[in-house]
């Protein structure tokens, strides 16, 4: 169980920070500060959150720091992929691992209690997580977005806002499932895919591939 008194921070001070940020208050968390390369990063100049310091310091600052956990909150994925790999990097001398990341779940989405969240999920206003879906670490499941029974989303993937996912969808690591798309029950999406806004996917779609459209195809 985690401590009450507990803070997070958040890496990445832009749009997506701020929609974490808002999820994190209102779910009566703590955000101590933002870690970004801008200082004038929107979570400083709409929000009022306190700049930590860069990116790369993140992994750093959480190596001594006993009471923070952290979520990301830049929406890039590949960012997101290289912020993940620098909180597995090696500690520094005299530091400790960083503490597990912080799922961060908007009160008005709605989770079922057979679904699975991992690490450093987020999880957006309006947003459905149906009977027995599980999603890996550090997924986004945007605004509004419905995951429906027995989906199993992929580390690092992105459901935009708005998209939905049939039950028993696959969607593999690395992957934006744009907004507004729609994927039809019991289809496999692999890795690293994009599917583009407004898709309607009827078909598996293999690693690494776009694909648009209705019905959607590679492009
Ligand atoms: O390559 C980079 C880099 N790219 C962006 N290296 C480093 N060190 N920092 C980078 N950044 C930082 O991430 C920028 O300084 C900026 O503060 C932040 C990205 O902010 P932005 O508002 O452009 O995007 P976002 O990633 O927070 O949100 C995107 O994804 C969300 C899911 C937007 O497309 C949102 O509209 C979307 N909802």
């Amino acid at each position: 169980m985690r401590p009450a008194s507990e803070s997070i921070i958040l890496i990445g001070g832009g749009g997506h920070a701020l929609v974490v940020l808002e999820a994190a208050i209102e779910s009566k968390r703590s955000v101590r500060g933002f870690f970004d390369d801008d200082e004038h990063a929107v979570a400083w100049s709409r929000a009022q959150l306190g700049r930590l310091g860069g990116l790369d310091q993140a992994a750093r600052h959480l190596a001594f720091e006993d009471s923070e956990s952290f979520a990301i909150a830049v929406g890039g994925l590949e960012l997101r992929r290289r912020v993940i790999e620098a909180m597995a990097a090696p500690v520094p001398p005299g530091g400790h691992a960083p503490r597990a990341a912080a799922a961060v779940v908007h009160p008005r989405a709605w989770v079922s209690p057979s679904a699975t969240l991992g690490l450093g999920v987020y999880v957006g206003p309006g947003a459905i997580v149906h009977a027995h879906a599980r999603i890996a670490d550090h997924a986004i499941i945007n605004s509004g977005a419905i995951v429906e029974h027995e989906c199993d989303i992929g580390e690092n993937a992105h459901i935009a806002p708005g998209a939905v996912m049939g039950g028993n969808v696959q969607v593999g690591a690395d992957t934006l499932v744009g907004i507004g798309s729609r994927v039809l029950p019991g289809v496999k999406i692999a890795r690293r895919v994009r599917v583009g806004a407004g898709a309607t996917v009827l078909r598996d779609v293999g690693e690494g591939a776009t694909v648009v459209g209705v019905p959607a195809r590679v492009r």
